[in-house]
């Protein structure tokens, strides 16, 4: 009898318990914005001493990855989290000219998201992406006349290149992993030796520059750094060719910002275009598009360098002490204007 009622109590307990994580989450996740910033209580982890001591990076030399304790500064693989304090900007800068390099920087801009978005995306990565760098931009767009035209900076230039508009935002914003497929295969490939991809509705608001280079880069999704692995928002349907098992993942990773060398990124958009086609075929769409499988990717095929939240920064979450120098920024999204 007393065995049957401690065991009706510790059942009753438990439901309460696991009424209030979910509760709790949610409210994280869809409610209160202030108590959002509780998340940052959800260590991170550490580098071990070990690494840190050893990480080297071919554009910025010895990380100081120690110098940034509150955070996460490598991975379990052994790739350097770069935050601002941990490189020495002006030695990646030297490097990058010395190795005399060509950095691409693609960005699509289709329908309205081109007058909304374009010019002032262009205009601040003048001013802050890759300064003192040859640089070659590539927009991809339905309409070519329409993109401003303004003086570049000198080594820096400008292509157009046309896009058929597809009907559905979701496609366009899947379609364009078959599009930088084809672009790194030609011009765009021949021209650059490193590609940023970088989605239109953000801008540039702090130097972006070849510390941020490696032959694969990925970067840690503003919203998403300091939750645990179980919530992170991976495709978990195993019929998608994103899919992640609970166990599977190590960051959740952000598709409004991706790069590495041209043939890595062949690789990655070869991957992701032929993942989304399968999912297509079976009649699927993966919960986040491209990012769902860019998720995927990256899980089977580890980034060689993880940018921290301040390379790509949602101003929506507010500041955060150890968000000290965001490059980027999220524009305000504004998907009733901007989307069909
Ligand atoms: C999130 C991701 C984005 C992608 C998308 C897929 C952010 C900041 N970005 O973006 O990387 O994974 O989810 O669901 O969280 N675009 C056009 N015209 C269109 C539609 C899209 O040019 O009609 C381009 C444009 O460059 C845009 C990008 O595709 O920035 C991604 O689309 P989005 O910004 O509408 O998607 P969003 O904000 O949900």
């Amino acid at each position: 009898m007393a065995l049957k009622e401690g065991l009706r109590t510790w059942k009753r307990h438990f439901r309460l318990l696991f009424l209030l994580i979910v509760g709790l989450s949610g409210l994280l996740l869809y409610g209160i914005p202030g108590l959002r910033h509780l998340e940052i209580f959800i260590p991170m982890g550490t580098c071990p001493p070990a690494r840190m001591l050893l990480l080297r990076d071919n554009f910025t030399g010895l990380l100081r990855l120690w110098a940034r304790p509150e955070v996460l500064t490598c991975t379990s693989w052994g790739a350097p989290i770069i935050w601002d304090g941990t490189f020495d900007p002006d030695m990646a800068q030297q490097e990058a000219i010395q190795q005399n390099l060509t950095i691409g920087l693609t960005v699509f801009a289709v329908g309205r998201y081109l007058e909304k978005y374009l010019a002032r995306f262009l205009e601040t990565a003048e001013q802050h992406f890759m300064v003192g760098q040859r640089v070659v931009y590539y927009v991809f767009t339905e309409r070519p006349a329409a993109v401003p035209r303004r003086p570049l900076g000198p080594g820096r230039q400008l292509r157009v290149e046309r896009v058929l508009r597809e009907r559905r935002w979701q496609d366009v914003s899947m379609e364009r992993m078959r599009t930088l497929h084809a672009a790194l295969g030609g011009r765009l490939g021949r021209e650059a030796q490193f590609v940023f991809c970088m989605d239109v509705d953000q801008y540039f608001s702090g130097a972006f520059g070849p510390e941020a280079l490696a032959e694969s880069v990925a970067q840690l999704h503003a919203w998403h750094y300091h939750w645990p692995r179980r919530l992170l928002p991976y495709e978990r349907d195993a019929r998608s060719a994103a899919a992640l098992a609970v166990d599977e993942g190590d960051f959740y990773y952000h598709a409004a910002l991706f790069g590495g060398s041209v043939a890595a990124l062949r690789q990655l958009t070869a991957h992701c275009a032929r993942a989304q086609q399968q999912d297509r075929a079976r009649g699927i769409e993966a919960r986040w598009h491209d990012e769902s499988h860019l998720n995927k990717y990256f899980w089977l095929h580890k980034p060689a360098k993880v940018l921290s939240p301040e390379f790509c920064w949602s101003p929506e979450i507010g500041q955060r002490a150890e968000i000290r120098h965001p490059r980027l920024l999220w524009a305000p999204k504004e998907y009733a204007l901007v989307r069909d």
